[in-house]
């Protein structure tokens, strides 16, 4: 409904009523976005055609940054992380041995779920490790640890994100052993210890440049690469709607990509925002 780039912009909510897990709205909202992705749930569906629905009905928030001007005064650039106006994208961090980056909006959200999409690309190297959509129980950018950058290899595995509170989307273009399924999936980690709960194998390249389309409930995952569904599953629930920071990161070890981000954009809020 707003047609802004370039910059971050905000809805504040309105606080919604309160609703409970077990609430016959609630469990009606997630059966209908469950079915029927590509929808709008049924009662902004009923809508009057004339009436324009608030973002902000269910405590929702938007963000969206192109990174086409200069994000540091609403994102904090970490480690290797660089800002390119010429590209008009943030890089992660460089083509070389061991590094790592990452960069995070300064503000956080109280965040039920979200629906978010970016770009990314992973080229001019020789292929690792990947990078990641972070979301961090922080309150502040400093907060976060960015592990890996010219540690002398050996971390490259943790994309930037292990360490951390919270959960993450990984792109993962290595298999670095341990619960990796193999050089060229999609995960939905845990930051502490980069678990993987719930992650896809693909068979087309992660590499290059694509688009991601993110949705998460709370309860559930799923990931969409370039249109197609790459990662579709059941989460056990967090106990509480933390308070998180959103952001990426990525790494190399002995082997290397430039890990790009542009185009984010991300409804944040529970499921009948989205
Ligand atoms: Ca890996």
């Amino acid at each position: 409904m707003f047609a802004v780039s370039g910059c971050t912009f905000e809805v504040l909510g309105i606080e919604p009523p309160a609703r409970q897990p077990g609430d016959a709205s609630v469990t009606q909202d997630l059966a209908q976005a469950s079915e029927d992705l590509g929808s709008s749930p049924g009662d902004m569906a009923a809508a009057p055609a004339d009436m324009v629905m608030p973002a902000d009905l269910f405590g929702c928030v938007t963000v969206a940054e192109s990174f086409a001007s200069d994000p540091k005064s609403r994102w904090s650039l970490l480690q290797d992380a660089t800002w390119s106006g010429t590209l008009g994208r943030v890089r992660l961090n460089t083509v070389a041995f061991t590094k790592a980056g990452g960069i995070f909006l300064k503000k956080a959200e109280v965040t039920a779920g979200f629906d978010a999409s970016f770009r990314y690309s992973a080229t001019g190297g020789t292929g690792a490790d990947g990078l990641a959509l972070v979301f961090a129980e922080a309150t502040a950018p400093n907060q976060i640890t960015v592990p890996g950058n010219g540690g002398g290899g050996g971390e490259g595995w943790k994309i930037g994100y292990v360490g951390n509170t919270g959960f993450a989307v990984e792109i993962d273009t290595y298999d670095s052993g341990g619960g990796d399924p193999g050089g060229n999936h999609v995960g939905f980690m845990k930051l502490s210890d980069g678990s993987h709960l719930a992650s896809a194998e693909l068979s087309a390249s992660l590499r290059g440049t694509h688009l991601v389309r993110v949705r998460y409930t709370g309860s559930h995952v799923t990931v969409w690469i370039d249109g197609t569904q790459a990662l579709d599953s059941a989460l056990a629930p967090p106990a509480a709607s933390p308070t998180y920071l959103f952001g990426f990161t990525a790494a190399t070890g002995g082997l290397t990509d430039n890990h790009d981000v542009w185009d984010f954009s991300a409804t944040i809020g529970p499921p009948g925002c989205y």
